[in-house]
């Protein structure tokens, strides 16, 4: 048996009932045959991806607050320090009650060739919760993240864990989280990231996940002899990452005519209105019914459907494995030319595979959506020099690190025999960095 099959079967014997997790390592591990396969004695001997895919540390915690009734609620708090190779431990904190122990795993897995891809000293992580923000009052919010980091504080630093939000997590939430952990360590340190602007955030952060996948397709379409400008764009999700996705898409000329929540979905055949869906999710945090309420040309379905709209380009901002074999025929059907994901995982892997052999430009997430983490260095950076970038430093650093990330995995497709497979292209580049680094520094 290869060295790969027996890895993956490793991986699912040591890690049963984490079908996400499973599925993650498959979609790495498949793509990295050719590199593998040529050194395989000496990464077997080293054990190298047995390494690879067993996180360094797993922190499971309990998390007890008071609700509003005064009801005491239990939760299980979560941190995955994958890979440091190559930097402290980096990624997302997720609270979202389909949160669980595979979840986070596949996260962070995947946040360690992402945050590799970005060119940035950043290792892998990932944390969250299977708390529900929805619903809850601003003091049970902050009752539940005080509580949260009363345990992950121990865990985390500047120079060793740095967590940022992800679904369920913004700035409200980072707020909270920060303030508990200065006033437990009494230390003023960037120790999260996606931070409020009046004390240690970076301009852009909040955009970045969004802009950054347009740059990224931006780039894809023009050395692909095309354009993103006049492009019929769908998105899905209405959340951090899909309203700056659509921002820029209209930026830059295209028209975004859907969106989509855990409910329901919308199509607005004038374009998303950006500023509405901001002020129904960002301000009032309501449902698309109040989006489809004020806006005239807005229909709003239940359920799922955004992928059954024509368009030229799809962009899957919501969760993993949204985007299904049955919606990738669809999509194909109407002519898609681009499926770039700026959530993590959305396109299951038969999906994937289905597009790919339809022609379809498929850019996975580790790629696609790593603007964000990229832009949570750079926050970093400006927390370690104590100083601040502008806007527009900011925003022009992410455009470059996007550009340089779309060469980097066309590149390594090319050069191992995959031109257009941008899936293994990114996954050879971010493993061959992390994979030199886990060498260069011994068995550890
Ligand atoms: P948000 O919480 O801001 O938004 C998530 C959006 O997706 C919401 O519209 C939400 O609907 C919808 N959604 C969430 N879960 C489900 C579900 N199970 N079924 C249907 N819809 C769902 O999160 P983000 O925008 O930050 O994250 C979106 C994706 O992007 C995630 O995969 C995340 O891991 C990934 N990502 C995020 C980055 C970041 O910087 N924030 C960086 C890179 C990737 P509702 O409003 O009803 O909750
Ligand atoms: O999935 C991701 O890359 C994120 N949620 C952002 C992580 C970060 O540390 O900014």
């Amino acid at each position: 048996m290869s060295y790969v099959d027996e890895v993956y079967n490793y991986v699912v014997e040591k890690n049963p009932a984490q079908p996400e997790f499973h599925q993650a390592v498959k979609e790495v591990l498949d793509s990295l045959r050719v590199v593998i396969d040529a050194n395989e004695e000496e990464y077997r001997k080293d054990a190298l991806l047995e390494r690879l895919c067993t996180p360094e540390r797993q922190i499971l915690f309990r998390v007890p607050w008071v609700d509003d009734k005064g009801q005491v609620q239990v939760n299980n708090g979560f941190r995955i320090q994958f890979n440091s190779a190559i930097g402290p431990y980096k990624g997302g904190l997720r609270f979202h009650p389909s949160v669980n122990l595979g979840i986070i795993k596949f996260l962070g897995f995947e946040q360690i060739f992402k945050n590799s891809l970005t060119g940035l000293p950043i290792g892998g992580g990932k944390g969250g919760s299977d708390f529900d923000p929805k619903g809850k009052s601003d003091r049970e919010i902050m009752a539940f993240c005080q509580s949260f980091m009363t345990e992950l504080f121990r865990h985390i630093g500047a120079d060793t864990d740095v967590p940022a939000g992800d679904i369920g997590v913004g700035g409200r939430e980072i707020g909270y989280m920060y303030g508990q952990y200065k006033r437990i360590r009494d230390t003023y340190e960037g120790v999260l990231t996606g931070k409020g602007l009046t004390y240690g955030g970076s301009l852009a952060r909040t955009q970045a996940t969004g802009y950054g996948l347009l740059y990224l397709t931006e780039e894809l379409l023009k050395c692909n002899g095309s354009d993103i400008s006049g492009k019929t764009v769908v998105v899905s999700g209405a959340g951090n990452v899909a309203i700056y996705a659509i921002e820029k898409a209209q930026q830059l000329g295209a028209k975004v005519v859907t969106c989509s929540d855990s409910t329901g979905w919308i199509y607005d055949s004038e374009g998303i209105d950006v500023e509405l869906l901001k002020e129904v999710k960002e301000v009032k945090r309501a449902r698309l019914t109040e989006y489809a309420a004020a806006r005239k040309s807005a229909e709003y379905h239940e359920g799922r459907g955004v992928w059954s709209i024509k368009c030229d380009v799809a962009l899957p901002c919501a969760t993993q494995n949204e985007l299904q074999l049955e919606d990738a025929k669809q999509l194909v059907a109407n002519g898609v030319q681009a499926v770039c994901e700026g959530a993590n995982m959305p396109t299951t892997i038969e999906a994937t595979e289905y597009l790919q052999q339809n022609k379809v430009m498929f850019v996975g997430g580790k790629a696609a959506n790593a603007g964000g983490v990229a832009t949570s260095a750079l926050e970093m950076s400006q927390n370690s020099e104590r100083l601040h970038w502008t806007f527009e430093e900011v925003d022009a650093k992410l455009k470059q690190i996007m550009v340089n990330i779309y060469h980097n995995i066309d590149d390594a497709a090319k050069k191992y025999g995959m031109e257009g497979n941008y899936v293994a292209g990114a996954n050879i580049a971010g493993f061959l960095k992390v994979a030199e680094a886990m060498k260069a520094q011994g068995i550890v």
